[in-house]
């Protein structure tokens, strides 16, 4: 048995364009979601873990960005709970858990998918090694994503690269709401080289959080007609991923952003996420759509900046757009250029 050793795992984060909002049961979605893997926003997770023998819980210490931060150590601790209750072993484990993210945190870009999948690929891993387990990589990623999204629900899509679905669907072999499943060999390679251009439009912290808006949509009056839209947009959008059909892609797209950004305004309390510059550079953009016949599409997270998505050929023409009519709107001109990516990496295990 393994008593000691170090493992760091760096996971991307992603965005959703068939959106996870409201759950049922411990972590489970009410609907399937759909997303797309990033490259440039991800978390780097160090774990250095030693067995003790006094230990009835396990012990952990956290440096986030180098420093401590009580609210992330909490959720931390809750997870490591959920988790010790599928690896027993490790409430014998002492862990020192180190982790910062690529991008800052004043990005407004959610950081619970990437540093809630490093910490599930972490603990896996020392699972593994202090068991003597050995796993193929497709066993050990569905389990991966199994916990990762005990942690947090997006963070279980962010175990695989390029574009990834969770929850059962219809017509779609292996889907489960327990854990994601990759869809590459279904997307048409075009969709390979998709760009997320993220507009920040504020990095304010959010009037609600995601925990507090899923809890809403239990009282939601468009509850049930939330999730059969979102249930009929992912088998819509894996079929437009698939026939590489971008003018449909858009659509789904789209409607999934603006049928979650009314969730949050028929939500008991109401809540409102979205700006003044986030409208007004949507209708910046479907001007220049309108007049440029260009495929690009865009989203939202739970948040008020814009995710641009767009493929390879049109990436010169968007970039000018972005640069001269778009910064402007943005806050102090920031923007994060990203792009569909390969899923996490292991960059130490000793
Ligand atoms: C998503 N979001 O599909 C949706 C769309 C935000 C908008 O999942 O409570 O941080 O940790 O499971 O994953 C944000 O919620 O929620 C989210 P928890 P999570 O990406």
């Amino acid at each position: 048995m393994v008593r000691s050793g170090k493992i760091a795992w760096r996971s991307p984060s992603n965005i959703a364009l068939v959106k996870y909002w409201g759950k049922k049961g411990f972590q489970l979605p009410l609907n399937p979601s759909v997303s797309m893997t990033l490259t440039n926003c991800y978390t780097e997770t160090t774990i250095e873990f030693n067995h003790k023998n006094n230990l009835k819980n396990p012990a952990f210490s956290l440096l986030f960005q180098g420093k401590k931060n009580v609210p992330f150590e909490s959720k931390i601790r809750s997870f490591i709970e959920v988790v010790s209750k599928e690896f027993p072993a490790l409430s014998t484990l002492n862990l020192d858990i180190s982790t910062h993210n690529s991008f800052p945190h004043s990005a407004g870009i959610a950081s619970s998918a990437s540093s809630l999948s490093a910490l599930a690929l972490c603990l896996l891993s020392i699972k593994n090694k202090v068991l003597g387990i050995n796993m193929n990589e497709e066993d050990f990623l569905k389990k991966a994503s199994y916990l990762a999204r005990l942690g947090s629900g997006s963070a279980s899509r962010s175990v695989y690269g390029g574009w990834v679905l969770w929850g059962e669907t219809s017509g779609i072999e292996g889907s489960s709401d327990d854990y994601a499943i990759p869809l590459s060999n279904q997307v048409d390679e075009k969709f390979n080289s998709y760009y997320d251009s993220i507009l920040i439009v504020s990095s304010g912290e959010k009037a609600i959080s995601s925990s507090q808006g899923h809890e809403l949509m239990e009282s939601n009056p468009y509850k049930e007609s939330r999730v059969n839209t979102g249930r009929f947009n992912a088998i819509n959008l894996i079929d437009a991923l698939k026939c590489c059909n971008e003018k449909v892609f858009g659509e789904i797209v789209e409607y999934e952003a603006a049928n979650l950004h009314a969730m949050f305004l028929t939500s008991h309390p109401s809540f409102i996420l979205i700006k003044p510059e986030t409208l007004q550079i949507i209708n910046k953009l479907k001007q220049f759509r309108d007049e440029t016949k260009l495929e690009f599409t865009f989203t939202l997270d739970a948040g008020p900046n814009i995710h641009l998505l767009y493929s390879e050929d049109i990436r010169d023409k968007m970039l000018l757009f972005i640069n001269t009519d778009l910064t402007a709107l943005c806050e102090d001109g920031k923007w994060i250029d990203d792009k569909v990516g390969m899923g996490p990496i292991l960059i130490d295990s000793n």
